[in-house]
Parts: C-alpha cells; structure tokens; sequence
C-alpha cells in the first residue's frame, strides 16, 4: 500500500505476501474498521478474519492460516506462493 504497509499469509517457514490486489482490498477493509473480508484465491472464496488474524476457506475451518499486516520490505518467501530468491 501506499504508506509502505503489505499483508501476508502464513507458509511452513516464513510468510508469502498477498497478491497487490488482494492485499490492497484486505488494506481497505482493514482501514474502514471491517471485521472481516472475503477474497478469492484460485477460485476458492477465503475469509481473511480481521480480529483473530487468520483467514480461512470458506466452509473448511482445517483450511487456517495466520495473517499479518507488516512493512513490505520485511524477509519474505515471495508473493502469492511465487518465491523470490
Ligand atoms: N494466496 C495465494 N495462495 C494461497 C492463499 C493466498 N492467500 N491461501 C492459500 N493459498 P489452504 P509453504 C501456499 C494456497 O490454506 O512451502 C503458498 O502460497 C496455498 O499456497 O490449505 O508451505 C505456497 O504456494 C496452498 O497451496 O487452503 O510456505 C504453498 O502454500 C493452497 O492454497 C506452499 O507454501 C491451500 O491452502
């Protein structure tokens, strides 16, 4: 986002950072004040849970990972399950 913040997904060892889009409307949610927000990944609805920090698929609760907001510029293991090395 603009002020150089990022959202991240939780992998084995270390965090990927979401897509631009998805982070930028995770980011517009989480600036309104919104509990939660659905987003779309490989055509499976994910339900990013603003309090708790997690998201989860949608109707499959095993599906959870931790979610963080953090700079971008932050160690990361790539972007969107695409690794940087
Ligand atoms: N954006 C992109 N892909 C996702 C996302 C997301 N927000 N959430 C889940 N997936 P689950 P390591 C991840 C993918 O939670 O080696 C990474 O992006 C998820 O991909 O059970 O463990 C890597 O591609 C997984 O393939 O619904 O760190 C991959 O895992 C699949 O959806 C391995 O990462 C099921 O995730």
């Amino acid at each position: 986002t603009e002020d150089g913040y990022q959202w991240y997904y939780e992998g084995r060892n270390g965090w990927w950072q979401y897509d631009d889009r998805t982070s930028q409307d995770i980011e517009e949610a989480f600036k309104k004040g919104e509990k939660s927000c659905s987003i779309l990944v490989a055509g499976y609805v994910y339900v990013v849970d603003l309090e708790q920090l997690v998201q989860q698929r949608q109707n499959e609760p095993t599906r959870c990972r931790r979610v963080k907001r953090d700079l971008a510029n932050i160690p990361k293991k790539g972007v969107a399950g695409l690794r940087i090395e």
